[in-house]
């Protein structure tokens, strides 16, 4: 068996190597750029002219923006800013009850997964779902409005990283998690790491019914570092895969602590076994929720040895192989799902790890893949013809292989260093092929300056033929994953359905109003081109009187049930402002702490007499 090659120094090398690779960049170029699958020219390629529409969709996960990017494909234009885990004051995200309740007491995220709902396997283009590292959380974004309609705090863990990947039927979302902490987050001795820390992996499922996120079970796994995973497909369906490093359990210097064993491991597990032993009781009870441990409910997870310090491991889309990329080994290894069942089967096993059995290596790795030269792989994608594509971190790269035999088939250089890339539909059980788009962290000389602070680089790489970069868009931090979808399979609505159940709604202009009790003040308003009407029956229906101190609950309904007509609502020096899509009722929320006059004014340009949609609150002093 080959010795695997640490890289000195880790990943820190990787800026290094990046910048060897730039000087071998124009050579490397002139090779890949003469044989293009058609004749047309890039500009052309990438050219969408007005009145015509993108291809695909691209969701870029916006790292700690906390936001989602959506881009055309093959144009590479920015069409929308999404906010999930961060307030966005565009769209009010975040000052809104609804997006306030959901946002709790956080104001920041840092999204890193995202990923469709799938229906066999395949994008269904329904909703889209999304984890934050930065405060525990997950997302479900309706794709019919492009929001989010729920946010799922998860305890018991923290970062949920790796995630969100989805089973074929989107069963489950599973988040396993980048830091391992003690269960509830409790104070404990790091000299107690071993026994009382541990890496909890939850598994999420969507009540679509009701739009809610909840918590089916969670795993108490070893104090380990959970990274990257993905779901099985076809003849593996029921199992998912996830790498993990820290298997030494370093408490601190991890770039140096963490990579001391030469092998870390895959967990692979059977989520239809966890399902059965969650049914049958055979859980513990912690803080509200079903607690599996494994070195006392034996059974469903199984350890793979891996090259040290994986990162993402990627199911192939056949359902046969799984993928695991070095990172500091400079090597790709490709398992075999069938030979894992009959190793399981027959207990092929070479010890354990707390509990967990260790699967023989010989009798489940199929092939070890080493492309000449290419270092640090992260991640791999896949094109309709089942070919693979890693991303090469260090060596600024990305390499086509072919799974079933190892032979690397073509590469590319990225300007630089990329995390991911994302290929049409490239981890369903179909992808489309044609497109493939690199998640660059480094952008370096690409665009103009901004400063010592770049923004990082995505790039269209056509893969219908020889590999070739055609495209290039800077884009704020920090795309980590993609999902790239078809854009006939997103069924947008442009205005929302009039919903009579809807008790803070008014649909007639007659019938805006403001209700006293108290110190509560509800104003039923109504936003229209090109005014607001708070109290249809005042001498001033766009005034709002409250006194100092009072609660002040705004609904406010847009009346413009027509394509594209937004409408804000801001109160000048308040520090509020949100938004109602065409059709949409929203609702805001706030103490009227400050006495005095304070204008209120529509921020969305909605007619030519947008400037004149005003109106004021006014707060009498105590
Ligand atoms: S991680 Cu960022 S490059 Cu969060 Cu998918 Cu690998
Ligand atoms: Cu309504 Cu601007």
């Amino acid at each position: 068996m080959k010795k695997w090659v640490p890289i000195a120094s880790g990943l820190l090398a990787g800026f290094a190597a990046a910048t060897i690779s730039f000087a071998d960049f124009s050579s490397n170029a002139k090779t890949t750029e003469t044989a293009s699958s058609s004749n047309k020219s890039d500009a052309e390629k990438v050219y969408v002219p007005f009145g015509k529409k993108d291809d695909y969709y691209l969701f870029a996960s916006g790292g700690h923006s906390g936001q989602m990017f959506i881009y055309g494909v093959p144009s590479m234009r920015q069409i929308r800013t999404v906010p999930v885990f961060s307030q966005d004051s565009a769209t009010g995200y975040g000052f809104d009850e609804h997006s306030k309740k959901m946002m709790g007491d956080y104001t920041w995220g840092d999204l890193h997964h995202p990923a469709f709902s799938e229906t066999n396997g395949d994008y269904d283009g329904k909703y889209m779902f999304a984890t934050d590292v930065g405060n525990s959380r997950a997302a479900v974004m309706d794709l019919k409005t492009f929001t989010v309609k729920d946010i799922l705090n998860v305890p018991n863990t923290s970062g949920p990283h790796c995630a969100a990947f989805v089973t074929e039927n989107t069963e489950y979302m599973f988040l396993p998690t980048r830091f391992a902490v003690p269960l509830g987050q409790a104070y404990e001795s790091l000299d107690d790491y071993s026994t009382k820390y541990r890496g909890v992996m939850s598994a999420v499922t969507f009540d679509e019914k009701n739009t809610k996120l909840n918590i089916a079970y969670q795993v108490a796994l070893p104090p380990w570092s959970y990274d990257l995973s993905d779901a099985g497909k076809k003849s593996s369906k029921d199992w998912a895969v996830m790498t993990t490093y820290n298997t030494e359990e370093a408490t601190t210097n991890l770039e140096i602590n963490a990579s001391q064993a030469d092998r870390d491991f895959i967990v692979l597990f059977n989520w239809k076994e966890l399902e059965k032993m969650v049914k049958d009781g055979q859980y513990e009870d912690v803080g509200g929720q079903k607690m599996i441990y494994p070195e006392k409910q034996k059974g469903g997870i199984y350890l793979v040895p891996v090259a040290k310090s994986p990162h993402g491991v990627d199911v192939t889309p056949d359902g046969k192989y799984f993928i695991a990329s070095g990172k500091l080994a400079p090597s790709m290894t490709v398992f075999s799902f069938e030979k894992a069942f009959k190793a399981i089967e027959n207990k092929d096993f070479a010890g354990e790890r707390n509990g967990i059995p260790i699967i023989n290596y010989k009798s489940v790795m199929e092939r070890e893949v080493n492309p000449e030269n290419a270092l640090g792989p992260l991640h791999t994608q896949f094109d309709d013809k089942g070919m693979a594509y890693t991303t090469m971190f260090i060596s600024s790269e990305i390499v086509k292989w072919d799974p079933k035999t190892g032979k690397t088939l073509d590469r590319v250089p990225v300007q630089y260093s990329p995390g991911h890339s994302v290929a049409a539909e490239g981890d369903t059980v179909s992808p489309d092929g044609h497109w493939l788009v690199a998640l660059n962290k480094i952008a370096k000389d690409s665009y103009l300056s901004v400063g010592p602070s770049h923004p990082e680089s995505m790039q269209l790489i056509d893969i219908s033929g020889k590999m070739k970069v055609i495209q290039s868009s800077p884009v704020n931090p920090e795309p980590h994953y993609a999902q790239m979808i078809k854009a006939d399979k997103i069924k947008a609505i442009n205005v929302y359905p009039k919903d009579e159940n809807n008790k803070e709604a008014v649909y007639k202009k007659d019938e805006a109003k403001i209700v006293r009790n108290g110190n509560k003040v509800d104003v039923y308003g109504i936003a229209m081109r090109s005014k607001f009407i708070f109290d249809a029956k005042a001498k001033r229906p766009d005034v709002i009187e409250v006194n100092e101190g009072d609660e002040v609950t705004i609904h406010l309904t847009n009346l413009d049930f027509d394509e594209d007509i937004t409408h804000g609502f801001a109160i000048n020096s308040y520090n509020l402002n949100m938004e109602v899509q065409p059709g949409q009722t929203n609702t805001m929320k706030f103490t009227a702490k400050k006495a005095g006059t304070y204008p209120i004014y529509c921020t969305n340009f909605c007619s030519a007499l947008h400037q004149e949609m005003t109106g004021y609150f006014l707060v009498k002093p105590k």
